[in-house]
């Protein structure tokens, strides 16, 4: 891990120098060996993925991101009034424009003293973003911690109070077990005052998921075939990214939508970082990405078995996507205590 002072106001930690290559060998080589192949979603963002990511956001058949934005544009003032200083802690921050309808609504409200605090695994999307924000915000300090929000929690400072915020639906490329341990560790960081913002995608008709991730410039394809690019840079592979399909559609039992890569030929490629041959026959698939989508019920399932309860519940007029304001149970923070003082010999 290394800290790197930017600039007077901005300093960056970064977890990834140490840990990315060898996650990504494991990762890989479980993923490519699996009978139902996959690559874990994270490794989209490479700074190509990061932008082809920002271009998807554009998209017309992309309606989350212009829809989660319209909510918390009009939420922005009732959710920063009670959060007049402390760390905003935005998980998966990418290019970060939503936040500055909070900044915008905080700074309005009082001479704010806030410290913006985005996690990233993707290090050039981090960084461009947060010299942006300290351009347009004189007073706003930034502490950037790049790092695997699944595995460098622990690198989250505490200390203060602290508006969690995790945005874009990116909880619904968990799977189901997955979002519970995420959403309990983010329990653990919290205090009885502190706040996380959820922002989920809600079903919806299939042909509106599915145009979303179908869009017809390809740009989602793009980005998907994106993820072979990273395993030819990083792993000398050789994947031919025209040897593969890219296919998206709704799983409608398991409430998501499913992104893979389909081979159209039989495919033999070489991960020279793995020593690793793999066939991949005509038809078969390499899963890259699950999306779930949620109802109001089996959203508040997931954050009540994580030990939060939902304070505010704001919406679209069409009900499309939600933000989700969550703060801990009562008996979740008493139970925390509890063994943060066994853990401390109290
Ligand atoms: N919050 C933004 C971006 C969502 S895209 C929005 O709402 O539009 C998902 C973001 O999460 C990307 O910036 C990606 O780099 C980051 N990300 C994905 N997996 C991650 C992980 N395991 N740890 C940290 N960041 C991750
Ligand atoms: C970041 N994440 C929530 C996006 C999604 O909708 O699942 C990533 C994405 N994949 C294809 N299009 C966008």
């Amino acid at each position: 891990m290394n800290h790197t002072l930017i600039a007077e106001r901005m300093e960056i930690v970064n977890c990834m120098n140490d840990t990315f290559h060898n996650d990504l060998k494991r990762d890989v080589l479980k993923g490519l060996t699996a009978a139902q192949r996959f690559i874990p979603s994270k490794y989209f963002y490479d700074t190509r993925g990061s932008n082809l990511f920002e271009e998807i956001c554009l998209l017309p058949e992309y309606y989350l991101t212009r829809t989660e934005l319209s909510i918390l544009k009009d939420a922005a003032t009732v959710i920063m009034e009670n959060f007049q200083e402390g760390d905003l802690i935005e998980l998966g921050s990418g290019a970060n424009w939503k936040i500055r309808t909070l900044l915008d609504a905080a700074y309005k409200l009082y001479p704010a003293n806030i410290r913006y605090v985005p996690v990233d695994v993707s290090e050039s999307a981090l960084l461009g973003a947060s010299k942006r924000l300290l351009e347009i915000y004189p007073d706003l300090k930034v502490l950037g911690i790049v790092a695997d929000f699944t595995q460098h929690i622990g690198q989250i400072p505490v200390e203060r109070n602290k508006l969690f915020v995790f945005l874009g639906s990116t909880i619904g490329n968990f799977k189901e077990e997955d979002s519970n341990i995420f959403l309990k560790n983010i329990a653990c960081l919290m205090g009885p005052d502190d706040r996380l913002l959820l922002g989920i995608d809600m079903v919806k008709p299939r042909k509106t998921l599915e145009g979303a991730y179908n869009d017809t410039q390809g740009i989602t394809s793009e980005f998907n075939k994106n993820v072979l690019s990273v395993l030819n840079r990083k792993l000398g592979a050789n994947f031919d990214s025209d040897h593969f399909d890219h296919i998206a559609f709704l799983n409608t039992e398991k409430e998501r939508v499913e992104m893979h890569l389909q081979a159209n030929c039989n495919v033999s490629a070489e991960i020279k970082g793995l020593d690793l041959s793999v066939e991949i026959k005509k038809g078969e698939t390499i899963h890259t990405e699950i999306s779930r989508k949620f109802s109001r019920e089996s959203a508040e399932k997931m954050v009540n078995k994580a030990g939060l309860k939902t304070t505010r519940w704001f919406s679209d007029p069409k009900g499309w996507v939600s933000l989700v304001e969550l703060g801990l149970q009562p008996q979740t923070y008493t139970d925390l205590k509890e063994k943060q003082e066994v853990e401390n010999g109290k």
